[in-house]
């Protein structure tokens, strides 16, 4: 089953447009963008959400960037696997990767890609499902249950992904 957070924060009510930004250091390729695209539309399809990137990364909602070890958030990355990303609940809109994986952009994931290769968009479905306030499920087909094979897509919201954000949207 879905989690929320403690206190159940989402966005608030008629906040129906949220704004993206990428950081600009990054410079970061259209397909990259695009994975990011694809995996936003995967929660407006269920949702009465929009997402719109904009430019301005201080101004937007969720603010998206790749960084690696120590970032000056408290909350160092760790080098290839052990943890990939993080991101946190509403309205906090921080949404950081580690930029030591071998991320998957293009094309897919597959049992003979690299064995340290970690799917973007997986990730990033994920952990927008965090920016939206939800937690971990325990049902293991759900995007957000708490591990994922590597080398494995999964991006397509399980009907408990899509009962958790539709009981906060
Ligand atoms: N990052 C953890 C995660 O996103 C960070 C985290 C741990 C967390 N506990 C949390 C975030 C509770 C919010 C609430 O789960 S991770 C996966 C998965 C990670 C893990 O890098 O370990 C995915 C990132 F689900 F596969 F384990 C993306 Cl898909
Ligand atoms: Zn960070
Ligand atoms: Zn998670």
């Amino acid at each position: 089953h879905f989690t929320l957070f403690p206190g159940q924060p989402r966005w608030p009510a008629g906040m129906e447009e949220l704004t993206y930004a990428f950081f600009p250091g990054n410079d970061l390729s259209n397909t990259v963008k695009g994975v990011f695209a694809n995996a936003f539309a995967r929660w407006s399809e269920v949702t009465t959400l929009t997402f719109r990137e904009t430019a301005s990364y201080l101004s937007a909602d969720i603010r998206i960037g790749f960084f690696s070890g120590d970032h000056g958030d408290g909350e160092p990355f760790d080098g290839m696997l052990g943890t990939l990303a993080h991101a946190f609940s509403p309205t906090n809109g921080r949404f950081h990767l580690d930029a030591a994986e071998d991320w998957v952009v293009a094309g897919d994931v597959t049992e003979s890609s690299l064995p340290t290769a970690v799917d973007l968009e997986s990730v990033a479905v994920h952990e927008i499902g965090h920016l939206l306030g939800l937690g971990h499920s325990s049902v293991e087909e759900a995007v957000m249950f708490p591990t994922i094979s590597s080398r494995k897509k999964k991006v397509v919201l399980d009907k408990d992904d899509i009962k958790g954000i539709q009981f906060l949207y």
